[in-house]
């Protein structure tokens, strides 16, 4: 086998026909896929389902290692190709270039020192990391002997890392020293620390010495990276694990206060990330890919790591931020790394907009090919400014729909074959069996109409998330209770004449700020904790560049002044307990918040006051208290 692009769909007509195929024969549809990887030994069952409990088992019986699909299967064909190529912080450092061979190396390397410090199939080890090899290098080794990685952006707070630890009883956490992110250096270390103060699971702290500065160590439990490399093994058997075993959890925002660990398994996470990895970019042979998100999402689980190596691309990891040295950064590493496929987020290019285009046009950007958006929806002059000085208007833009729990894009076009339209994601990628559906609950019929409702999945999919760790209920009630038989994805969407989608947001209380997920409610009650503050309500509104900031509304108690120190302390307390990205743009103090009668926040008018769209809050008499309405409106921000 010569590269590995057997899995692409190569003409509309081809995507049509696979899209009735997966829909009508879905098993059979999944199975050809699934045929194309290796597995130890093929499955028995394709696919079990009932979305009441719920239960999805993909692949049941087969046994198999993601590794050996990421690696093994690559060292005969392409052992000596570039699998990843690392881009530094600092433009003056040297990039790493390193093989599919070497990096099958270091994984079987590494993956010894987990099991000398006693990691074992099942176990969890957190990765808290900065964007190097190393972490991926790490996650792979995970998943070479069967233990399960739950990474934590590196961004995020102490007790933010504390609680994931705690809640899926992590054994390890492998960190690095520091970071540097633009003109910064953060010590991570630092923020390891002061969360095992209070995370007893842990057993063993792997450092990564990133910089040379010297590293408090804590003996018995802190052990630098390079150390235990020196009495590991190089060689590693992968561990036999079936379809179904887990291969990672991820933590995502919820409406209640707890993260949710959403859990993915290996088999059918593999073959539907690899599958629209593949059809999606259209990849060539000698393409490099870079995809600037950081792999604590999901994004850069799946489109970093999995699909792009399970399909033999060479991948692009960057460390750094897109205006450092300046806000051409982006550009002169598409130039220099000559970038055949970029994917980035909405944010990042309204940010980038913003700036001189002198800073785009400098750098050589004739080696792109094809450019992604994630993460939010796409405003139309986002898009344009991408597809004009970006793509030149000879590049695909693909605007791929999809989230944590889907584990991969679920709408999308397909680079060069799906038709494009400025804001709309487009087509459902084969497999995937969206409805919409309206006020009363019901499906809206295609009929070739145009509509609007919330967006839902009538079928399930390989790649699905399979239960949130520890609280199978709290999955079935996020995702399987709003519509009977039907996952519900907390997006509502618009439908055009052709089928084609429109994501128009959430309609639930998750504000996406710079593309990243964020709940209100462990906002508020990171807010509520200070001492001065009654009750808060945390609500999205517009923002130019984040595409949506933090507007929030605070209930003093009655001896306290609002002052800015106070204003200043809450957005510190929200920085030390969720992490600077959660910091509230906007803080309003007001006399109460609106509430109906039940005792719950009217967030919906909250919205609309912080959007200064005060036109129709409709019906406010039935609140329990109409009066605070006014009072907040003259005052709003
Ligand atoms: C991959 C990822 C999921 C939420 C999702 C939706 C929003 C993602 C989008 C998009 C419009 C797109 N979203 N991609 N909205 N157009 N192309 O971002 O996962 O962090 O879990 O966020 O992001 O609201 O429900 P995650």
């Amino acid at each position: 086998m010569e590269f590995n692009d057997n899995l692409k769909i190569k003409s509309f007509a081809d995507y049509k026909e696979a899209y009735r195929e997966s829909v009508e024969q879905p098993e059979k549809f999944w199975e050809s896929v699934a045929d194309t990887f290796y597995w130890q030994k093929k499955w028995d069952k394709t696919l079990e389902w009932d979305f009441t409990s719920p239960e999805v088992k993909w692949f049941q019986g087969g046994q198999l290692n993601i590794t050996e699909n990421c690696l093994d299967r690559h060292l005969e064909t392409i052992g000596n190709k570039t699998a990843i190529i690392w881009e530094p912080n600092d433009p003056d450092e040297e990039s790493r270039h390193i093989t599919y061979r070497q990096l099958y190396v270091k994984v079987c390397h590494f993956a010894n020192v987990l099991k000398n410090n006693g990691i074992k199939k099942g176990d969890r080890v957190c990765l808290y990391m900065p964007m190097i090899p190393e972490l991926a290098i790490a996650m792979l080794a995970c998943a070479r002997i069967g233990a399960v990685h739950s990474i934590v952006f590196a961004g995020f707070s102490s007790a933010a890392i504390a609680s994931r630890i705690n809640d899926s009883q992590c054994k390890m956490l492998i960190t690095a020293n520091e970071v540097y992110r633009g003109s910064k250096r953060v010590n991570l270390k630092g923020m390891c620390d002061e969360a095992l103060k209070d995370t007893p699971s842990i057993e063993t702290v792997i450092v990564y010495r990133r910089t040379v500065e010297p590293t408090p160590m804590t003996p018995g439990r802190d052990k630098f990276w390079f150390d235990e490399l020196q009495r590991a093994e190089t060689t590693c058997e992968a561990e036999v694990m079936d379809a179904e075993d887990m291969l990672f959890i991820l933590y995502t925002s919820g409406s209640t206060g707890k993260p949710k660990g959403m859990v993915h398994t290996i088999g059918g996470y593999m073959v539907g990330t690899t599958f629209t990895f593949q059809n999606v970019f259209q990849m060539e042979e000698n393409d490099v890919y870079w995809c600037t998100a950081d792999i604590g999402w999901i994004t850069g689980h799946s489109y970093i790591i999995y699909g792009p190596l399970a399909s033999g691309v060479t991948t692009v990891m960057f460390e750094g931020v897109p205006s450092y040295p300046d806000y051409g950064r982006f550009w002169e590493i598409c130039d220099k790394l000559d970038v055949t496929h970029f994917y980035t987020a909405p944010t990042a290019i309204r940010a980038l907009a913003k700036q001189p285009l002198e800073l785009v046009n400098k750098h050589n950007l004739s080696s792109l090919k094809v450019l992604g958006s994630v993460g939010e929806p796409i405003n139309e002059e986002a898009w344009h400014w991408y597809n004009d000085n970006i793509g030149k208007t000879k590049c695909p833009i693909v605007d791929t729909w999809w989230q944590t729990e889907t584990g991969g894009i679920m709408i999308s076009p397909m680079a060069g074959i799906t038709p494009t339209r400025p804001t709309f994601a487009t087509l459902p990628l084969p497999g995937v069996q969206p409805a919409l559906i309206d006020e009363q609950g019901n499906e809206i019929a295609f009929n070739s109409k145009q509509a609007e409702g919330r967006l839902s999945i009538k079928f399930p999919w390989p790649s699905m998330a399979r239960t949130i760790y520890g609280n199978h209920q709290r999955y079935k009630e996020v995702y399987f209770s709003t519509f009977e038989n039907k996952y519900f994805t907390g997006d509502g969407a618009y439908r055009d004449a052709s089928g084609n989608y429109r994501i128009t947001g959430r309609v639930d209380d998750i504000v996406i700020v710079s593309g990243h997920n964020l709940g209100t409610a462990p906002i508020e009650n990171a807010i509520n904790e200070h001492e001065s503050v009654v009750e808060s309500a945390v609500v999205g509104f517009p923002h130019d560049i984040k595409g949506n900031a933090l507007y929030t509304y605070v209930t003093l108690y009655n001896d306290i002044q609002p002052s800015d120190a106070l204003i200043a302390e809450i957005r510190n307390t929200v920085s030390n307990t969720i992490g600077p990205i959660a910091k509230p743009d906007k803080i309003q103090f007001v006399n109460g918040l609106p509430k109906t009668r039940s005792g719950k926040i009217m967030r919906r008018i909250l919205r609309k006051i912080a959007s200064h769209d005060t036109s129709n809050l409709g019906d406010t008499s039935t609140l329990l208290n109409p009066d605070v309405v006014q009072e907040i409106m003259e005052n709003a921000l």
